[in-house]
């Protein structure tokens, strides 16, 4: 399925005379409007492949229809978000769940929707059919060299998977850690995963990034050999300019202060990309923005003022991507959820007037900074946002349109019940 540019039109035309007078009421007050609405334009979120299907739980998976069967579908998916909302113009492959057959068709399909391809991901954290030894005691940390070959070799097929597609980016996360204490020497795991991807490393393109994802617990509960922000910059560093760390917002402990991580790791020319979701406890992988909005807003204010200061084009010096799976919700409609409340909050953060809020810290007026960064979290947004869609071709209503067009439905006319099991 794909929707026309008269099926947009005529969405569009039908809430014009809204829009306008929300818009017109909203930029009256603000001087940079032309500009934001630029920065809007130009900023691209990454889709995961994952994200298409219903995601599950240890407990149960209940299924949704009508969902990607293949790399053909998934991009099919991907570009009829990027159709509805033109900011989503990336996915992000899993390999092995993706396997490109035909690299130069599947790049041409991809194109065809206005789509590239963003960073690849590895997965070490499942053993495949046909494999060797067994990740069960980790991959790249593991004790046994034979294993940590085994899945080095497979993080070099993923990038070489990735510049057959025009990928330029390598994400590694590892699920490898320990559940028990005393199980893991915990310098010989951090040595072998720093010498395991010291062998990835050399393996990238010049142009190429690594991102070296962390996450502070789960599958294991009691270290993780990439478990922190401090793992992930000091291994980074180990490594060399092309590998950066990558802050995922659901793999931190309660209460951290990841908008200062992100700070930090900006100042050191360290951050790489990140997982956009969201949550109430821990990798909860829910809709960005739907549990602590103001959180979301805070980090896009650290990220604008560290891009500004470091002197990093918003859309393209980082990589930008959801990672989220839900099984409560239609995918689709998640997605566009998602990306909408990226938007928006990054919107809020180019409204933060940055010479007053400097002042305020020189002269230490706190009550001043915290209303400058709360009266832009406050200001409703969502016209502009929607100005900028409208600018790009894109829906007023993503959401709105999507149900106008029984999308879904149609999926399930051409798909069936199909349904995949997906995600972590
Ligand atoms: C896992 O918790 C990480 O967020 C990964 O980034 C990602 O979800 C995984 O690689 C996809 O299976
Ligand atoms: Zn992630
Ligand atoms: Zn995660």
């Amino acid at each position: 399925m794909r929707i026309e540019k008269e099926q947009i039109e005529q969405h569009n035309n039908r809430l014009a005379a809204k829009h306008k007078r929300a818009f017109d009421y909203i930029s009256e007050d603000i001087s940079e409007v032309e500009s934001i609405i630029n920065k809007l334009q130009q900023f691209q979120i990454a889709i995961p492949s994952w994200a298409l299907g219903t995601g599950g739980t240890r407990f149960g998976r209940f299924s949704g229809k009508g969902e990607p069967g293949n790399l053909e579908q998934k991009i099919e998916d991907v570009g009829l978000l990027h159709a509805l909302n033109r900011s989503s113009g990336a996915i992000s492959l899993h390999i092995p769940w993706d396997i490109p057959q035909n690299a130069e068709q599947i790049k041409s399909l991809a194109s065809s929707y206005g789509l590239q391809f963003d960073a690849v991901n590895s997965n070490t954290f499942q053993d495949q059919e046909g494999q060797e030894h067994s990740y069960k005691f980790g991959s790249l940390h593991h004790v046994d060299p034979k294993v940590r070959k085994q899945a080095v070799q497979h993080n070099i097929d993923v990038i070489n998977h990735g510049i057959a597609l025009g990928s330029k980016a390598l994400t590694v996360w590892l699920a490898d850690g320990s559940s028990f204490p005393g199980q893991l020497n915990f310098r010989e795991a951090f040595q072998n995963t720093l010498e395991s991807l010291k062998e990835i490393y050399a393996h990238l393109p010049e142009d190429w990034k690594l991102f070296v994802e962390y996450k502070a617990f789960e599958p294991h509960f009691y270290s993780m050999t990439i478990g922190d922000w401090g793992q992930s910059l000091l291994l980074a560093t180990k490594l060399g300019s092309k590998a950066y760390t990558l802050v995922d917002l659901g793999h931190h402990l309660p209460n951290a202060n990841i908008e200062q991580i992100v700070s930090l790791l900006l100042m050191e020319g360290k951050l790489g990309g990140f997982h956009f979701n969201d949550s109430k406890y821990a990798d909860d992988d829910l809709t960005a923005g739907s549990i602590k909005p103001y959180q979301l807003f805070l980090i896009f204010n650290e990220l604008v003022e560290g891009m500004d200061a470091s002197g990093l084009d918003h859309a393209t010096g980082l990589g930008w991507m959801i990672d989220a799976s839900h099984n409560l919700k239609d995918p689709l409609v998640d997605l566009l959820q998602s990306v909408d409340a990226i938007m928006i909050a990054y919107a809020q953060a180019l409204l933060v007037d940055r010479v007053a809020l400097k002042e305020a810290q020189r002269d230490n007026d706190i009550v001043k900074a915290q209303q400058i960064l709360q009266d832009a979290f406050r200001t409703d947004l969502r016209a502009i946002v929607a100005e900028a869609r409208l600018r790009d071709g894109a829906a007023l209503d993503p959401i709105g349109l999507y149900n106008e067009l029984s999308v879904r439905e149609e999926l399930i006319k051409e798909r069936g019940d199909n349904t995949v099991a997906t995600g972590l």
